[in-house]
């Protein structure tokens, strides 16, 4: 048991949040609730990006004032993240006037290092990336390869951070530690400091929505400074030093694998100039596509979160998303893939496990689970033992961030407990039971007890990426979702204790027909 800090990116507030943006705190927020299963102190932190002239634009074209339009698309992503269950513990704006002291605080120490200097930018500029481009880095017509828009040739006078020299020691944290995963990235990242790391520029003049610069406020601050500085702010490196103290360096900063450049070069480096530790861990999952095809509000080839969770509820959402796709890979989102995944794996093979135990537990010992009797036979004990692992696998899966899994694991058992199902045949013990066989009574008693006791087990395993229905799950088992026993000892079987009356209550998902 330790600490856990787990963070998204800040959002940036240019558009209404979509599915990517649905992807990484789902994600962030199965990882923040194992990792309180498993006992761990976690802050989960979200929040938005707010600042820079992208958002000082839109603002205007809407005629609002910048304030009043992130506050607009602020009340999105909360009420997004309400409807999807999200867990975090703190919801972190760049326009707080916290965030803005602490930035200010650690500017100051930024401007006081031997790594600030002034000089003269001449250059590309991507507003929707907030990031300058190199010539050789864009596309024909100096279009930006992320957004395939045009960069604008800017020239001003800023300050400079010397990323440069942080050149050997970068080298070290992603080359010889396990800064950044999965691998691939790893290989970008050195492929992108073999050519060479360039100065950045850490303020901008024309800019006027930032946060200016203590002791030079013509110049706002760089808005990815501003941003990555969440990160440290939102756990009180300006006010609270004690909940600093406790939490940082952050465990894992999750995100999409476009933006690692500045999480794992210019983050670290800022970082280290003012003598702080390094975060422990980037892990930067793939991009999700629709049909084959990048998600674009320009084409209509989105996919709205809002409605999916209208039409499935949430804790469908958090399942297809988390078992979909590798976490890690690039991959395609179709809506026939939700539909078969949530009647296969939901409906069927979930749901459909526990209606059927409750229903046999009702039919054959009104309601009350029985004890398990006799001795354990061959395919007792081959089903507990696979079930007796699953505790351990999940851990371990959890802490490599391997999150689709995760699922895969407990599946195998949701799995197995059908085999068991058919190769114990409880209907015809129960037959059996009716023309006189104690033995047949001894058996049914054991395989529903080892049923309803796996099925517990479940409910907990799949706790952190679907908490309603787990709950639902353990409601119907007679039980309350309390995991104070901690991990291990909710792990074991054999600990459902027998003689509790089930609840059977509706079908946890029903069938989707289309
Ligand atoms: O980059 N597939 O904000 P942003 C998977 N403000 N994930 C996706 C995705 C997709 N198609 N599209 C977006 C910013 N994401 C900055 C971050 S952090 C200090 C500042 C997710 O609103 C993914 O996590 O553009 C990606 O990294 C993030 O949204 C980008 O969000």
């Amino acid at each position: 048991m330790g600490k856990f800090y787990v963070t998204t990116p800040i959002y940036y507030v240019n558009d209404v949040p979509h599915i990517g943006h649905a992807y990484t705190t789902i994600a962030a927020d199965v990882l923040a609730r194992y990792h309180r299963l498993m006992g761990d102190d976690v802050f989960f932190l979200t929040g938005t990006d707010e600042h820079g002239q992208n958002i000082e634009r839109i603002a205007e074209e809407k005629g609002l004032s910048p304030q009043e339009y992130c506050d607009s698309i602020v009340a999105q992503f909360k009420e997004l993240w309400r409807m999807l269950d999200i867990s975090n513990d703190y919801f972190i704006r760049t326009t707080d006037a916290r965030h803005i002291a602490a930035v200010q605080k650690f500017a100051r120490a930024l401007l006081a290092s031997e790594d600030v200097y002034r000089g003269r930018y001449a250059g590309w500029y991507c507003s929707r990336c907030e990031a300058f481009y190199q010539q050789d880095e864009l596309l024909p017509g100096n279009l930006c390869s992320v957004h395939q828009r045009p960069c604008e040739w800017t020239e001003e006078e800023n300050y400079f951070f010397a990323l440069s020299r942080y050149q050997d020691r970068l080298y070290h944290l992603i080359a010889e530690t396990d800064f950044v995963q999965p691998e691939a990235r790893r290989n970008e990242l050195l492929g992108v400091l073999r050519q060479g790391l360039q100065d950045f520029s850490i303020s901008r003049e024309r800019v006027r929505w930032g946060i200016p610069l203590p002791d030079d406020p013509r110049q706002v601050l760089y808005v990815w400074v501003d941003a990555l500085l969440n990160y440290i702010t939102a756990i009180g490196y300006g006010d609270d030093p004690e909940t600093f103290q406790r939490y940082w360096p952050a465990d894992v900063h999750l995100m999409a694998k476009e933006i690692i450049r500045f999480h794992c070069l210019y983050w670290p480096a800022m970082l280290m100039a003012v003598g702080l530790p390094v975060p422990r861990l980037v892990f930067a999952h793939g991009w999700l596509t629709k049909d084959g095809q990048k998600l674009s509000k320009s084409t209509g080839n989105i996919i709205d979160p809002f409605d999916l969770v209208r039409r499935f509820g949430s804790d469908a959402v958090r399942y297809f998303f988390m078992r979909e796709g590798a976490f890690g890979a690039d991959w395609d989102y179709t809506d026939a893939a939700f539909v078969r995944r949530y009647n296969a794996d939901l409906a069927n093979d979930f749901g459909n496990l526990l209606n059927r135990t409750v229903q046999m537990v009702v039919r054959y010992f009104d309601g009350v689970v029985p004890e398990a009797k006799g001795k354990p036979e061959a395919v007792d004990q081959k089903f507990l033992a696979m079930a007796a692992q699953l505790g351990e696998h999940v851990a371990d899966a959890v802490r490599r961030v391997a999150l689709q899994e995760v699922l895969i694991l407990i599946w195998k058992v949701v799995e197995a407990a059908n085999g068991y199902v058919q190769d114990t045949t409880p209907w015809e013990l129960a037959k059996a039971q009716k023309n006189g066989s104690v033995q047949a009574g001894e058996r049914l008693a054991t395989v529903l007890y080892n049923l309803v006791d796996v099925l517990r087990l479940l409910g907990y395993m799949v706790e952190p990426v679907m908490p309603r229905k787990a709950r639902e799950l353990l409601k119907q088992l007679g039980l309350e979702f309390d995991p104070s026993a901690g991990w291990q000892a909710l792990t074991t079987v054999g600990t459902y204790p027998a003689g509790t009356a089930l609840s059977p209550g509706e079908v946890l998902f029903p069938r989707y027909e289309q």
